[in-house]
């Protein structure tokens, strides 16, 4: 029987180097999830772990679906792989066209990839070949921001603007500049939803265009709301302003959507969100609810068109991924969708914003609490940090927080939460209730 055992306790953890994760501590004290349903895991030890974090910001139906699960077994078992260059199968054509029925006007070509990140070097790429393929190749350089999470390969790195995740690494891309970071606690700390100050940080766009001059750039990239830094709530118009530079200048304007894409703000994307319609949008995580590795991109007609040119016998875009749009990706992609679009899931976040968002600030007053900040279901709990030991208590947090059968995120020294989608009232309670008492057990 596969019952899970053989994984409960693993005789070595050595070869198995973990990702984002202090290995030597982790390895001396493990922390296994060995099983998952609707809001919770299962722990190693038998432990229900409540899941504050979606997973990492994925599961948005929350744990081990049935029809997802059984879509993705029924469709290794028909079809279980298919070449993607020069080939197509039936559900990666579906898929597009649903993601296309859900996404905002104008966007109507997907490209698929198998994670966020290779979404983003997608999108980095098609902007620099879109360009070129209307004679303004001049336009090479790309735009990101400060305190910004776009993945981990090296276009995403270089746009990215997370000092740890690019200082090991060389000097990535030229031709990369970065916007300031939108966080400005004297003015904004504990803003419920939509900070009031900072709408003129946008203006650093104009700046960086004086600069460079708007012929050289292709592309900015921003997630809506900043989520691995811990949760950046973009200034009330800030977003629409760098969407009317971006105009202005011919520049493209690509919105990160990871993380608030498929329901995360109680809308299907942030876009709907903040009524702006961004020229592509890179999507990973809730595309599959998390259960198989799938990203894609968003893309205009505009874009996508001025590929469509040359003579068709010729490829369009040199581009693409062994598993770009694979059946089983694909077949989950469908059936989440479907998931979501029959309990309303990419809405239900609205309803639940406001009791979300009260929940949240009640910890106002909490020890070590400096700010609290929060959009749709996504939420930050940021801490004071220990002097001369900056992330230390917010890791306490974590580790106290599992302890206690709660799963949460931390980064820095800022706690950041997403649950499922499915969350209910009573599972909100339990999470903030509960990080409130690990505050109080924390030094
Ligand atoms: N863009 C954004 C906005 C993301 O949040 C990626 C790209 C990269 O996706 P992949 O699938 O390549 O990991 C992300 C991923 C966290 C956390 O806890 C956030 C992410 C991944 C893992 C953990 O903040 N974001």
């Amino acid at each position: 029987m596969m019952d899970g055992s053989e994984v409960r306790a693993p005789n070595d953890l050595r070869a198995y180097w973990m990702p984002f994760t202090a290995n030597r501590q982790f390895k001396a004290a493990p922390r296994m999830l060995v099983a998952a349903r609707d809001m919770h895991f299962t722990a190693g030890d038998g432990r229900q772990i409540l899941d504050g974090t979606a997973g990492m910001w994925c599961v948005n139906a929350g744990h081990g679906r049935p029809r997802i699960s059984e879509a993705i077994a029924r469709q290794a078992a028909e079809l279980d792989y298919a070449p993607g260059f020069q080939m197509g199968h039936p559900k990666a054509f579906e898929l597009a066209n649903r993601i296309v029925d859900i996404a905002p006007e104008g966007l109507e070509h997907v490209f698929f990839a198998n994670s966020g990140s290779e979404a983003v070097e997608t999108a980095l790429k098609i902007a620099l070949a879109y360009h070129l393929a209307r004679g303004e190749g001049s336009r090479t350089r790309l735009i990101g921001r400060e305190r910004a999470y776009h993945g981990v390969n090296l276009g995403g790195t270089s746009v990215g603007g997370i000092g740890p995740n690019r200082r090991m690494f060389g000097t990535l891309l030229g031709g990369v500049d970065h916007l300031p970071h939108t966080h400005l606690p004297e003015q904004n700390a504990f803003s419920r939803g939509v900070p009031a100050h900072g709408l003129e940080l946008a203006e650093a766009l104009e700046r960086i265009v004086a600069l460079h001059d708007a012929s050289t750039i292709a592309a900015v990239i921003v997630e809506p709301v900043a989520g691995s830094t811990g949760v950046l709530v973009p200034p009330k118009g800030y977003l629409k302003r760098l969407r009317e530079i971006c105009d202005r200048h011919g520049i493209l304007l690509i919105f990160d959507e990871v993380i608030t894409g498929f329901g995360r703000l109680g809308t299907a994307f942030a876009a709907d969100y903040f009524g702006i319609r961004p020229d592509m949008i890179t999507l990973a995580k809730g595309l599959t609810n998390g259960v198989i590795p799938m990203g894609a991109v968003l893309v205009s007609s505009q874009i996508h068109d001025a590929f469509m040119t040359g003579p068709e016998q010729f490829i369009e875009l040199f581009h693409g991924y062994t598993n770009s749009g694979t059946p089983v990706g694909a077949a989950a992609g469908l059936a989440t969708l479907e998931t979501y679009a029959e309990e309303g899931l990419l809405t239900r976040g609205a309803e639940l914003a406001a009791y979300w968002e009260e929940a949240l600030h009640s910890l106002r007053g909490a020890p070590h609490v400096i700010d609290i900040r929060n959009l749709g279901l996504m939420g930050a709990i940021e801490l004071e940090p220990i002097a001369g030991a900056p992330t230390r208590r917010a890791y306490s947090a974590f580790v106290k927080a599992f302890e206690n059968g709660l799963l949460i995120r931390t980064t820095g020294d800022i706690i950041a939460l997403s649950p499922p989608l499915i969350v209910e009232k009573q599972h909100i309670d339990e999470l903030v209730g509960g990080i409130g008492d690990v505050l109080r057990e924390i030094e």
